[in-house]
């Protein structure tokens, strides 16, 4: 008995250690199981970022600021085209934080927003960081080496990813896909959205960036004749005419993105702009 007793012991010991040791195995023999834990590390860390936001709060008690309570946050709308030249984050709603919290929110902090809200691998798409420029953007939308990036402020170029942002600024960036001659030319409806009946008309214009003056301030023209229309991803028979105008409906009531393509035209190539258009 005492012998089978010691058996025992001895596996029971045994199976003890065999179990603390197994604790430690699914950690290296599932990785992907550790990925994953990795992952929901990650989503969840803009949790302790949001907290660290709140922080300036006592900064302010101490009196650093003391003229009011700094907005750490605002709503602003974001549009990113990829290198491909797809409108893949279409003037999306976007709370921007302020996230090294000195009071300020800014480009940098708008595009690193909207990456985490949008981008497929939440904010590893984007980069940014000091160059011969200031700081600037190494990764957009996933895009890094060898690839170029500009963005605009409420129709305007920015001057830099320090530049502060307020609620309700329109944001946007683009890849250029045009990585030789960088024909990628930025161009903006006049309405940002819309609100309209079923079936009833309306009218969008068109503006693009057409080139720099002599102080290197981009001058802005009407848009080419012959744009195609791209509502919800396809491209219509809506076509813009001399003015860059065009009328436009839609017989499906909700909520559709208005956007448009140069493809057709030799020798344009327009970064696809966009408008929310709500039918009802
Ligand atoms: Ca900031």
């Amino acid at each position: 008995m005492k012998k089978i007793a010691a058996i025992l012991l001895t596996f029971l010991i045994a199976f003890a250690f065999a179990a603390c040791a197994g604790t430690e195995t699914p950690k290296t023999e599932t990785p992907t199981a550790a990925v994953q834990t990795d992952e929901t590390q990650t989503a969840e860390t803009p949790t302790p970022d949001v907290q660290t936001d709140e922080t300036p709060t006592p900064d302010v008690q101490t009196g650093e600021t003391p003229t009011a309570e700094p907005a750490l946050s605002c709503l602003v709308y974001v549009s990113i085209v990829d290198q491909n030249g797809e409108l893949v984050c279409p003037q999306k709603d976007i709370t921007v934080r302020d996230l090294d919290a000195d009071g300020k929110l800014t480009i940098d902090e708008a595009f690193i927003a909207a990456h985490e809200a949008e981008y497929p691998n939440g904010k590893d798409g984007y980069a940014s960081g000091e160059s011969q420029y200031g700081l600037s953007i190494y990764t957009l939308w996933g895009s890094d080496e060898g690839r170029s990036f500009s963005y605009y402020l409420n129709g305007k170029m920015a001057g830099g990813l320090t530049d502060e942002v307020v609620r309700g600024d329109f944001l946007d960036a683009y890849v250029f896909a045009d990585t030789t001659a960088f024909s990628d030319t930025y161009c903006y409806f006049d309405m940002r959205t819309a609100l309209v009946g079923k079936g009833d008309a309306f009218t969008l214009k068109l503006t693009k960036q057409a080139g720099f003056d002599e102080n290197w301030a981009p001058v802005f023209d009407k848009a080419d004749a012959g744009v195609q229309i791209v509502i919800d991803g396809k491209t219509t028979e809506f076509v813009t005419d001399e003015n860059g105008a065009v009328t436009i409906s839609i017989a499906d009531a909700g909520e559709h993105v208005v956007s448009a393509t140069s493809a057709a035209l030799e020798g344009v190539n327009l970064v696809p702009p966009v408008c929310l258009v709500t039918v009802e």
